[in-house]
């Protein structure tokens, strides 16, 4: 059986870096697999996880539960069967609401395959002090539904942000338990707790995000002879624009960052190809991440999420000024 841990948390909590940190530190006896979800069609956690080792399967452009959770399903079955891991680490979007997939996780038909263990919520506390955030069900729903609360970014907590996760923790901390962690540098013997059966949740009232191409099955990718291609996917409020790029496609490196660093949006991720090699670029709000990358995807792809009206026409055009080649 693989031993199977959901791990949620809002757009930009932290829940890759956490599993890049549990993947770096895993048993080296033990072949571990990820399976993530992102909003936006264009998946990049997969090109982020892509140095990590791990068996992945990437569900990009929705949540795992659309579709009577047939992707979601279609992705565990091969990872399971095919890969057979020790362990297996679910990554759902940031959007997503947990109930659904708990419910699959927990369907008779996988029993004899997934030994289902702590469900770790991934939390900027920082989350807690916007309200849009806070008003948002799936956001709530992911605090609800786990055994540990992962309270991440400690470099970043203010007084303030101290004090609403307190709070949080005094009315709704209950029998969960709490750690504190910068850079998701959460203890992997975590994983092993186990899982505790919650008060019914809620089903999700607001599944109403949009499925513009039902695709689901398979990262988008590029056609052949095709130099790139941009998709778009919205729902809940956010909206995601994504590009790829082919891998001749080269990037002017000062620009390019000087992009990302200033888009006006919430959330920017890719790996792209610069003149040096590839580049990791992650943002989420003011905090840029910039890091190289040594397993080359077969394409570049960026994305930026956002949760309101946005001129990707304008972002576009910018960036396609950036390309060198
Ligand atoms: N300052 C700070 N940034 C972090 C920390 N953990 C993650 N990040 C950054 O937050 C952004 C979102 O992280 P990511 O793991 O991609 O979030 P996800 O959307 O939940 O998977 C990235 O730019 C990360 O580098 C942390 O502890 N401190
Ligand atoms: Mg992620």
């Amino acid at each position: 059986m693989t031993k199977t841990n959901l791990i949620t948390g809002f757009l930009g909590s932290g829940k890759t870096t956490s599993i890049l940190h549990l993947l770096a530190n895993k048993p080296a006896n033990e072949k571990w697999a990820v399976l993530v979800n992102e909003f936006g069609e264009v998946g990049i956690d997969g090109a982020l996880l892509a140095d990590s080792g791990a068996v992945l399967k990437e569900i990009p452009g929705g949540c795992m539960c659309c579709v009577n959770g047939l992707p979601m399903q279609v992705g565990l079955n091969t990872l399971l069967r095919q890969a057979k891991p020790d362990r297996l680490l679910i990554e759902p979007t940031g959007l997503g609401h947990p109930k659904q997939i708990l419910d699959i996780l927990t369907a008779p038909v996988y029993e004899p395959w997934i030994d289902l263990k702590a469900t770790l919520c991934v939390l900027d506390p920082r989350q807690l002090l916007d309200e849009k955030t806070v008003m948002n069900e799936n956001f709530r729903d992911q605090l609800a539904a786990a055994d540990i609360i992962v309270a991440n970014k400690c470099d970043r907590a203010t007084a303030e942000s101290q004090q609403a996760f307190s709070s949080w923790w005094d009315t709704y901390g209950g029998d969960r338990q709490f750690v504190e962690t910068t850079q998701g540098n959460i203890d992997g013997s975590l994983l092993d707790q186990p899982r505790r059966n919650r008060a019914a949740l809620p089903e999700s009232a607001a599944h109403s995000h949009s499925h513009p191409s039902n695709k689901g099955l398979a990262a988008l990718s590029l056609a052949s002879h095709q130099r790139w291609q941009r998709s778009l996917n919205s729902g809940q409020g956010y909206q995601a624009c994504g590009w790829i790029f082919d891998a001749d496609t080269v990037f002017d490196t000062v620009g390019l960052l000087e992009w990302a660093r200033l888009a006006p949006v919430s959330r920017v991720k890719g790996v792209m190809r610069i003149t040096e090699g590839l580049v990791r670029i992650n943002r989420q709000g003011a905090d840029l991440r910039i890091e190289t990358q040594s397993v080359a995807p077969p394409d570049s792809r960026i994305e930026l999420i956002h949760d309101s009206d946005t001129d990707w026409n304008a972002l576009q055009s910018t960036l396609l000024k950036l390309r060198l080649s």
